[in-house]
């Protein structure tokens, strides 16, 4: 198996850490000499590069955030002259402008390489089909998941996001084997799949799916949609774009590429690194990355490491699902809500209502409203309408007792939230449009 990188993934921890040791020094060096804005933070801490001697240090080096890659929009955080930029991708983001990564042809290989090692890590190899239903555009998603699947050496099917229908008559002829895609958007896959009965055409046996929160609840509902095994990957295009970390069989955690990214956990509010173990904001730290590379990004992705061995013999660390970010974080009515807590709320419920919701806040009168609508079933919906009140009542009290506060809670028809192709769209907050 070319992909399974046992030496580096099972690499002793002290071994590990040599090695994180010397690409950091090396990394912070050249973005001292390369990057204007991480020599501007260094110098006003009052640190040389030579000050740093390895990942002990690390908690001494500035933070670098979105917002700086917003100023320095489009590539003057690039640490390589642009004729080394292979390929450019960016990320547009619920708020402001887009923002712009880019990657040397090194960096291209690695990518490759970490997506590849997911792919195994699910049981794929060179025989399987990769059916590759993220973008294929500026966004990660798509080129991530395609060049991981050729680097692998597997079969690509690089269809990209969208047309529904196609989508399933492709995986059906084509023999899809492992399907890449956004949870929400496996979901409604699923969910056409069952109606038109073709289930038992597919040959699906593992997705690899991410790009946004997605719940237990509705891992199992995925798996028995689609009849397949569902793993979560996550990554960001800051970072690499998929694949900076991802599950293995054993499915307790997603294993950080240690060999590229440095992980740590702070607290969002004091920037102070948390004892291991405990939920904060995540930051990731690049030592391979050469077009651009970040020192202590501050991801806003909420969650916690986890150090201990993993069955799988993998040495690098467990990254649990991430909670929410901190940016994604509702306030209302001074309450903070996460949309993945009624998400899970809305699973628990169980058959009379699906997991497609969409929470909507406004202001009247200087108080927030907060109001949650949520699709009813088929099966609901044709056993007549007489249990609607009963069921938005016991959403209400299980949101209440969850949150804190109570949103009205609204059941509406099957399929009347808009599906999205790509990360589900599941907040619309007024107040900030007025
Ligand atoms: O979403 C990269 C990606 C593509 C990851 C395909 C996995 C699969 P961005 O568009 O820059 O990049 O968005 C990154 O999405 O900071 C998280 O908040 C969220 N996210 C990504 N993966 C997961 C996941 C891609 N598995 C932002 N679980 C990140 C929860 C995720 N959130």
């Amino acid at each position: 198996m070319k992909y399974w990188q046992e030496e580096l993934e099972t690499m002793p921890r002290k071994k590990l850490k040599e090695l994180q040791n010397e690409r950091l020094v090396w990394q912070v060096k050249r973005m001292y000499e390369n990057v204007e804005l991480f020599r501007q933070r260094m110098d006003e801490k009052g640190l040389k590069p030579e000050d740093i001697k390895g990942v002990d240090d690390l908690h001494k080096l500035p933070f670098s955030y979105k917002k700086d890659l917003r100023d320095y929009y489009p590539y003057g955080l690039f640490a390589v002259p642009m004729k080394d930029i292979r390929r450019v991708h960016a990320s547009s983001g619920t708020t402001g402008k887009q923002i712009v990564v880019g990657y040397t042809d090194g960096d291209l290989d690695r990518w490759a390489n970490c997506f590849a090692r997911m792919l195994v890590a699910v049981g794929a190899d060179e025989n399987d089909f990769v059916h590759v239903g993220y973008g294929l555009g500026l966004f990660t998603g798509g080129f991530g998941a395609h060049d991981g699947a050729v680097k692998l050496g597997a079969t690509a099917i690089p269809i990209s996001a969208g047309n529904t229908q196609r989508q399933i008559q492709t995986m059906i002829d084509f023999g899809s084997t492992v399907l890449c895609c956004t949870p929400s958007y496996a979901m409604y896959l699923g969910e056409t799949i069952n109606e038109q009965g073709l289930k038992d055409q597919l040959k699906l046996k593992a997705g690899v799916f991410g790009a946004e929160p997605w719940t237990e609840e509705m891992r199992h509902q995925i798996e028995e949609k689609l009849g397949l095994k569902a793993y979560d990957i996550y990554g960001l295009s800051e970072i690499m774009g998929p694949g900076v970390s991802c599950e293995c069989e054993y499915q307790c955690g997603m294993h950080v590429w240690e060999d590229h990214f440095i992980p740590e956990i702070i607290d969002p509010d004091t920037g102070e690194v948390l004892p291991e173990g405990e939920q904060g904001e995540l930051v990731f730290t690049t030592i391979t990355k050469e077009g651009f590379p970040l020192i202590r990004y501050r991801t806003r992705d909420i969650c916690s490491l986890n150090y201990a061995p993993c069955k799988c013999g993998r040495t690098h660390v467990r990254m649990n699902k991430p909670q929410g970010r901190t940016d994604d974080m509702l306030i209302i009515r001074g309450v903070n809500v996460f949309p993945s807590q009624i998400e899970e709320v809305l699973l628990k419920v169980g058959g009379d209502v699906t997991p497609n919701y969409q929470i909507i806040v406004d202001r009247e009168n200087n108080t927030d409203t907060f109001l949650v609508n949520v699709e009813m079933s088929e099966e609901m919906f044709s056993d007549g309408i007489k249990k609607i009140e009963a069921i938005e009542k016991t959403i209400t009290e299980n949101l209440r007792s969850t949150l804190g506060i109570a949103p009205k809670v609204r059941l509406v028809n099957p399929k009347s939230i808009e599906r999205s192709e790509g990360k589900a769209k599941r907040v619309i907050d007024k107040r900030k449009l007025k």
